[in-house]
């Protein structure tokens, strides 16, 4: 174990409260493609203006829920990894300790077993009405590659996930302030740290901040110590 990691693996020891902030890099070692990882990220392809935002889903509802249709087969297909493992595992050791805080709309940290988890951007496997239902949205015509929507009024169905100028669920993302408020220490692993306002819970973190990613990113800069790995190898030795 790296000088780093054991100083870090004591400060987990020590802390009483411990707050994880996690992006798509958690994700990557359970086969997730991230989304701004170069060579293989989403984006790579996809600029997140085109996808993930309402007025594209508006413009082009097609290719935006197809987009969400392939992500959601391949993240359907994929397993919690020893990252998510070790995060959960060490939640039902040390009850109350430890908060999972993710960008990640993937659900792999609550299919690992972690309670509590504060899911800022949504969930991709699940769907709400794209405008306001009204009485008669209480059935929806399956359309053949489309959204579905309802029969009598037209309104659509769309991926329940936070689109880029939509606002984060109020809840969640008070819990995670508070969380980073009353946190000894914050573990930030996978994200790159580019989007707001999850990115900000790292600099409004009250203990120690470790970064845990293989490449820098824009909160490398927020950090007490930065650990130069990956999730699936390091989360297991940080939180034993
Ligand atoms: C809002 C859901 C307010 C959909 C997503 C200028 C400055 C600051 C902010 C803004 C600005 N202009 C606009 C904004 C606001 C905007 C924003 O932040 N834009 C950015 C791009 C500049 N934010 C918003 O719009 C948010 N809403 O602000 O509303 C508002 C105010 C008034 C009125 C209305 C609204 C909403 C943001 C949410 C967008 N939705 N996803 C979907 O998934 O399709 S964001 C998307 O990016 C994902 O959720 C993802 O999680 C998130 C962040 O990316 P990362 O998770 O960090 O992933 P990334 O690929 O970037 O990085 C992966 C990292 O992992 C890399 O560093 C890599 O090195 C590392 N890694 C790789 N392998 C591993 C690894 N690490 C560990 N282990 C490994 N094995």
């Amino acid at each position: 174990m790296s000088g780093d990691v054991e100083q870090v693996a004591g400060w987990v020891r020590d802390a009483r409260q411990i707050a994880l902030l996690s992006g798509a890099g958690m994700s990557a070692e359970s086969g997730v493609p991230t989304f701004r990882d170069a060579q293989t990220g989403l984006w790579a392809k996809f600029r997140p203006e085109e996808l993930a935002t309402e007025d594209a889903f508006r413009a082009n509802p097609q290719m935006v829920w197809d987009w969400y249709a392939v992500r959601r087969e391949m993240i359907a297909k994929v397993e919690p990894n020893a990252g998510h493992l070790a995060v959960a595992a060490f939640q039902r050791r040390h009850p109350n300790r430890l908060t999972v805080v993710t960008q990640n709309v993937d659900g792999l940290h609550q299919r690992a077993g972690s309670p509590g988890v504060l899911a800022l951007h949504g969930n991709i496997a699940q769907d709400k009405w794209l405008d306001a239902p009204g009485d008669c949205c209480t059935h929806m015509e399956p359309v053949a590659g489309r959204p579905p929507r309802c029969a009598k009024c037209g309104n659509m169905r769309r991926p329940a996930v936070v689109w880029f100028g939509e606002m984060l669920p109020a809840r969640e993302l008070q819990a995670a302030e508070e969380a980073a408020r009353r946190c000894d220490l914050m573990l930030v692993v996978g994200t790159s740290g580019a989007v707001y306002p999850a990115a900000g819970l790292a600099r409004i973190a009250r203990g120690k901040v470790v970064v845990v990613n293989p490449h820098a990113s824009e909160l490398d800069d927020a950090a007490d110590v930065v650990l130069r790995g990956t999730a699936a190898a390091l989360l297991p030795q940080l939180l034993e």
